[in-house]
């Protein structure tokens, strides 16, 4: 299976995780997004949103991070990262939708204005773009941060694509300058789980890590 990537997307690393929990070998295809690489011709045929991730499987196409993360939890030799249980998948579902939808978009805010930016020299962060991101930042975060009271992993007792979903936006939480102080559930959950083996081997694949 090949997978096409920009190393450092927390959208790409979150199925790279998800493939090495689940023991499966990817073939990572690396696009030049600053250089325009995705509009390729050869790119867009595979996925017309011109984005990564982008996963082929033979001659089977599949985009969107969340949907890939699916795939790879169920098609892997490694033990199902899929719960049994009816309500723990439900639960799991939750957090990914929450992640897409909330979670997600706060930590992006942080993620472009001071990071993207610089890396692409176009222009200083914005302050009403920051202040908005701590607004939902504010928010979103104390959902996850009560949440992980008492708790090591977001649903169950083992790590889920809940987790791979939502810990994906903090692997840049330093260079993005998340606003991360006073939110010690989060600090410590993030932790373990970006130190897991999946993660490590994950992480290990940006360039100069
Ligand atoms: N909802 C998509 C988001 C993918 C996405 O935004 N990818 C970005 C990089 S993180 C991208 O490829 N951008 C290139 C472009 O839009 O031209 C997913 O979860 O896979």
């Amino acid at each position: 299976m090949q997978l096409y990537v920009f190393p450092p997307s927390p959208n790409s690393l979150r199925c790279q995780a998800v493939a090495n929990q689940a023991g499966i070998e990817l073939e990572l295809i690396p696009v030049d997004l600053p250089g325009g690489a995705q509009m390729n011709d050869e790119f867009v045929a595979l996925n017309p949103n011109h984005k990564i991730p982008t996963l082929v499987d033979n001659d089977f196409v599949l985009w969107e991070s969340t949907a890939i993360m699916l795939y790879l939890a169920q098609k892997g030799p490694g033990a199902s990262l899929i719960s049994e249980d009816l309500k723990e998948r439900v639960t799991v579902a939750q957090w990914v939708s929450w992640t897409t939808a909330h979670w997600g978009p706060a930590c992006r805010i942080f993620a472009f204005e001071n990071l993207i930016k610089k890396i692409l020299s176009i222009g200083d962060p914005d302050p009403a773009e920051l202040a908005r991101g701590k607004e939902e930042f504010a928010l979103f975060g104390a959902v996850l941060n009560d949440h992980l009271k008492g708790r090591d992993t977001l649903v169950g007792s083992s790590v889920s694509l809940a987790d791979h979903a939502a810990v994906s936006w903090l692997v840049h939480a330093e260079a993005a300058g998340l606003p991360l102080d006073g939110y010690d559930e989060i600090t410590r959950w993030s932790g373990n789980i970006l130190g897991t083996d999946a993660w490590q081997q994950a992480l290990a694949t940006i360039p100069g890590q």
